[in-house]
């Protein structure tokens, strides 16, 4: 029999794209719940030609539940320990659970198999980290990498429909030469908002003891789990920018081994889910008006450094709602599926 399924959060960005995902990649089920807070019951949502009525989420919504795919956010915290304990599996994407020995941290093309010693959740790492690893990882196969220096380029959609809201609003005001008061980036919890139009903000999330953002230390953190291997070096800078959807990062790297361009560029074009992006005579590489709404990660401008002959640098980019939220959620659900692991 197909799994029964359960969607947290399903009117927002991510439960959104599960839907078009259940839709696009055929994934079969035998149940639906379509799961939100209070304030969305009600709402009736069409999936794959059947209409389902969005129900409030409560700790008894995941009886009869095999997989519980949650979007994200706090509520998280509190509703995956009582799904697990009505039977579910829960594939969370909040950051809740991300550093959580007992809990697996997974990206299926990289790590599948730490999905096998889960104890009821699995957590999805934050968009960032996926969409950087998506490229390295062909790259840390051929030789080990051991220094990493990625600054990102975050679309405002990273920060939810509201970041988008601000970036429409604000440069609709710009045009008419008004202003408009900017209420939610870098993050709407800080006192303090700058406008993203026509700028740039170096900071995702708030700072930490070390002055880095919470969302570089993901990338530290998170990189360092899914590789297992903590002495890789990173050093991460986060930049919210104005685009709309589809994250970039620029990447240097030093490998232990001298690579060449050309074994770089055949094994990211031979790793499932990264697409290689690069031809510079002809003005191809990755953009995130060309990635939005794809699968893959698309990886360019791979060159050598020109200091280090260990260095290479790389341009990535990929849709974070997408790889690095609803897809790669759906994905450990369909290996788990695929190699008999649900019960
Ligand atoms: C951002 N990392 O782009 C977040 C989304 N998970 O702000």
């Amino acid at each position: 029999r197909y799994p029964r399924i359960a969607v947290l959060g399903a009117t927002g960005a991510v439960g959104q794209e599960f839907i078009r995902l259940f839709e696009e990649r055929n994934f079969k089920f035998s149940s639906l719940k379509l799961l939100a807070s209070a304030r969305s019951a009600g709402k009736k949502i069409s999936v794959c030609g059947k209409e389902y009525v969005v129900e409030e989420a409560k700790p008894e919504s995941f009886e009869d539940v095999d997989i519980a795919l949650f979007a994200g956010g706090n509520i998280s915290k509190v509703l995956a320990p009582e799904a697990v304990k009505r039977g579910a599996v829960v594939i969370d994407n909040s950051s809740s659970f991300r550093m959580d020995p007992e809990v697996p941290l997974v990206i299926p093309e990289i790590n599948p198999e730490d999905i096998l010693w889960n104890k009821g959740i699995i957590a999805n790492p934050n968009c960032s980290t996926i969409i950087m690893l998506m490229a390295l990882k062909p790259i840390h196969d051929l030789s080990r990498i051991k220094r990493i220096v990625v600054s990102t380029y975050q679309a405002v959609s990273g920060a939810g429909k509201e970041g988008i809201d601000e970036l429409y609003n604000e440069t609709a005001a710009i045009a008419k030469g008004e202003h408009y008061e900017p209420t939610i980036l870098p993050s709407a919890s800080l006192p303090i908002h700058y406008q993203i139009a026509y700028n740039v903000i170096p900071q995702i999330d708030i700072f930490l003891d070390d002055d880095y953002t919470k969302e570089e230390m993901k990338m530290v953190n998170e990189t360092h789990k899914i590789l297992h291997d903590d002495s890789i070096g990173i050093t991460p800078t986060a930049v919210r920018v104005p685009v709309v959807r589809s994250h970039a990062e620029s990447i240097y790297i030093e490998t232990e081994d001298v690579l060449s361009v050309d074994a770089v560029k055949e094994a990211i074009k031979n790793f499932p889910g990264a697409e290689l992006v690069d031809d510079v005579e002809n003005m191809k590489y990755p953009m995130p008006l060309d990635t939005s709404d794809k699968t893959d990660v698309a990886v360019g401008r791979i060159r050598k450094d020109l200091v280090s002959p260990n260095g290479i640098n790389l341009w990535v980019s990929g849709d974070q709602i997408r790889k690095g939220a609803a897809l790669n959620t759906l994905q450990i659900a369909e290996y788990m599926i695929e190699h008999d692991i649900i019960k």
